[in-house]
């Protein structure tokens, strides 16, 4: 037994690892799931995105635009004939490309399971997923994600939906013989949602009870927007489902990014896929922003960890990724990404800090200046101006595929330089200089279209400013 068992050691390491360096193993479905809310992507930008694909090995891709009406508030309804089209088109660019073109519909909104009313809709979804069948497509998945209503509850049955995909899967594997499992998204889709005191919630238990085995769950971490997954977690979730799910990982969307007029996507994503799990696992998909090209720089490094979770390594694939996009920009590119790569609010958390070096840098100094110790102010003057000339390249030279994208956010940090100058200046000298508290208004005013640096360059204004009004205040008080 003993030799039996170092043979098989003996031969499954000789597998993993030939000639003395470890083979690379990539997550089996791997990809773009164009999945956030706002204008959905052109079919320019989906041959494109379906290209990008190809070109770093990732297999798939999923059409699930939020705001497409026909994969969502109207999923019964079908593609009208020019839309059918332009999709077909866009199937065989897909098997071209060696992508495989997820066909999503998310028919929660307002779904009958039972009756004849529930006979119905699984007809019309078999229509829905029919049509496209017949223009090429062979993988099909069915979302039941952000179903909740004002309060924050949900009123799915686990157990309808079960029976509902199953059904579905069931009819397309009778009929066809070349269909792909099922993917499906629940509508308790992260684990804090899935469990209450440490049990399995009802809607999570009936769903998994329930749910035919081969369909393929993907899930988005412990939260909708969170700071990774690790092992643990995801052997958490693979339990609850009694089989290996998936992930929807949500960065670099920023559609979520809004402000109180209801701008979205003011903040850019522009960091790399990190703290994701090195366990096996079935599939992965990265949720980008509409911003199509900015978003492959995440979506590149998501493809680098996709393809080998073992050995990745974030900083050495966004270095990667930037030099192989921008080139000769790639500098420039880097100082101004460092400023927008982490995306967090009440609910949602991810993406590595903004520019740790300048953040690091600008507090200590403000806290020097507390303390009336010796300050260095020559660190945080290079910091300002290396990002001051950075935007100004970028401002000059970035072709307008990409300065399209992110002209705000590369004018409102050029806003935050010159204001960091003010504020450095005023420190120096030891007396706030009055145009600071007018810069920042014109930022603030500003922040409708464009979010950056928020912990770095843009606090290092507030902080300055707050430090000459406490010293204000001491001073009237003596
Ligand atoms: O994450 C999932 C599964 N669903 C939605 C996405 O459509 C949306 O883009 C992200 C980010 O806001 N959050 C969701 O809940």
């Amino acid at each position: 037994m003993k030799k039996f068992l170092t043979r098989l050691i003996v031969l499954t390491l000789a597998t993993i690892f030939i000639n003395g360096s470890a083979q690379a193993v990539p997550i089996p479905l791997r990809g773009v799931v164009e999945g956030f809310y706002g204008t959905p992507w052109t079919f320019e930008d989906r041959v494109d995105i379906i290209d990008f694909c190809r070109q770093n090995n990732l297999n798939s891709y999923i059409y699930a635009p939020k705001d497409d009406p026909y994969h969502r508030e109207k999923w019964r309804k079908p593609y009208p004939a020019e839309k059918l089209a332009e999709m077909s088109r866009l199937v065989a660019v897909a098997r071209e490309n060696k992508v495989r073109f997820i066909f999503a519909v998310s028919p929660g909104l307002d779904l009958s399971y039972s009756g004849s009313k529930g006979d119905e809709d699984f007809n019309a979804m078999i229509r829905k997923l029919d049509a496209m069948y017949n223009i090429g497509v062979r993988d099909f998945a069915i979302f039941f994600d952000d179903l909740k209503d004002d309060k924050g509850n949900h009123h799915e049955s686990g157990k309808n939906q079960a029976a509902f995909l199953n059904r579905v899967q069931k009819n397309l594997h009778e009929r066809y013989n070349d269909v792909a499992p099922l993917i499906t998204v629940p509508t308790e889709y992260f684990y804090l949602d899935m469990v209450k005191s440490d049990k399995v919630k009802p809607y999570t238990r009936d769903l998994a009870k329930n749910l035919d085995p081969r369909i393929v769950v993907l899930y988005s971490g412990s939260g909708v927007v969170c700071d990774g997954i690790t092992d643990k977690e995801l052997a958490e979730v693979n339990k609850i489902f009694g089989r290996e799910v998936g992930v929807w990982w949500n960065y670099p969307v920023n559609d979520y990014s809004l402000t109180p007029d209801g701008n979205r996507n003011v903040k850019l994503a522009l960091g790399a896929i990190e703290k994701l799990p090195t366990a096996k696992m079935t599939a992965i998909f990265f949720n980008p922003m509409e911003q199509v090209q900015l978003s492959k720089i995440a979506l590149a490094t998501g493809a680098i960890y996709a393809n080998n979770p073992a050995t990745y390594d974030a900083d050495q694939a966004w270095d990667k990724v930037l030099q192989e996009q921008f080139g000769s920009l790639a500098p420039a590119m880097k100082i101004f990404a460092e400023h927008s790569r982490h995306m967090e609010n009440s609910w949602a958390k991810v993406g590595p800090p903004d520019a740790i070096e300048f953040a690091t840098i600008a507090n200590n100094l403000v806290y020097d200046m507390g303390k009336k110790t010796f300050v260095d102010f020559a660190p945080l003057d290079k910091e300002i101006a290396k990002v001051d000339r950075a935007v100004d390249i970028l401002l000059q030279r970035l072709p307008q595929i990409y300065l399209a994208e992110c002209k705000p956010q590369l004018e409102q940090l050029k806003r935050i330089a010159r204001a960091d100058k003010v504020a450095l200046e005023s420190l120096k000298t030891g007396r706030l200089d009055p145009t600071l508290k007018i810069l920042r208004e014109e930022i603030t005013a500003n922040e409708k279209q464009a979010i950056i640096s928020e912990e770095a360059g843009r606090k290092f204004i507030d902080d300055v400013i707050n430090f000459f009004d406490e010293q204000d205040k001491t001073s009237r008080k003596k």
